[in-house]
């Protein structure tokens, strides 16, 4: 602590006896380096402020869909006794069942249970049921006309019951979004809309 301190006043001791010349060239170093450290500051600002992030914004950007439901009555322990896939304890609807968003904006399908979004770019598809896939209650459909997007397999080893796919949606329009598992859209009627305004 005493070193520094004598350290310390004999550098203050040394810069009072500098020549007048060394003074004035060390206070034009200090100027330059300030100078220097507030331009880096502003070209940094400056370029941060022009990096318009890639991507839409504001409330319509994206929405969420909770793609089929864990049912709470009669009480369900997935710990103890996870129900099987296709089977019960597990609601099979779109909530909420229209959403809107943006062109250029993604929903956010949180898909609980045995399910499997399929997005169509007609409102109006009549879907073709026939000839699904192998899987379990019914299988899983298969019409690729005017389809823009099909999820993963729920029926995969291990089963793929709980998982998120954002889907992004680039063109306006009204789409219509079902769920796969073929006797959940013909028998439960899964499905639901996105409006995609320009
Ligand atoms: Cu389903």
């Amino acid at each position: 602590m005493a070193r520094a301190t004598e350290f310390v006043k004999d550098d203050h001791f040394y810069e009072f006896n500098q020549p007048e010349e060394k003074q004035m060239k060390r206070s034009i170093i200090s100027i330059i380096s300030i100078l220097t450290f507030c331009g880096i500051g502003l070209i940094a600002s400056s370029a941060m402020a022009n990096d318009d992030p890639p991507g839409i914004d504001g409330p319509l950007a994206n929405a969420t869909v909770s793609f089929g439901q864990w049912e709470t009555d009669p009480p369900v322990d997935r710990l103890l006794a996870n129900p099987p896939g296709g089977g019960p304890g597990n609601n099979h609807e779109l909530l909420p069942n229209v959403v809107t968003i943006k062109a250029g904006g993604a929903v956010n399908f949180i898909i609980s249970g045995l399910h499997n979004p399929q997005v169509y770019d007609d409102q109006n598809h009549v879907v073709n049921t026939a000839l699904p896939l192998p899987g379990a209650a019914g299988g899983i459909i298969n019409d690729a006309i005017n389809r823009v997007y099909r999820g993963v397999d729920p029926n995969g080893q291990p089963a793929v019951r709980d998982r998120v796919e954002v889907v992004q949606f680039s063109k306006p329009g009204t789409y219509l979004v079902i769920c796969g598992v073929r006797n959940h859209f013909v028998n439960d009627n899964m499905h639901g809309f996105v409006r995609v305004l320009p």
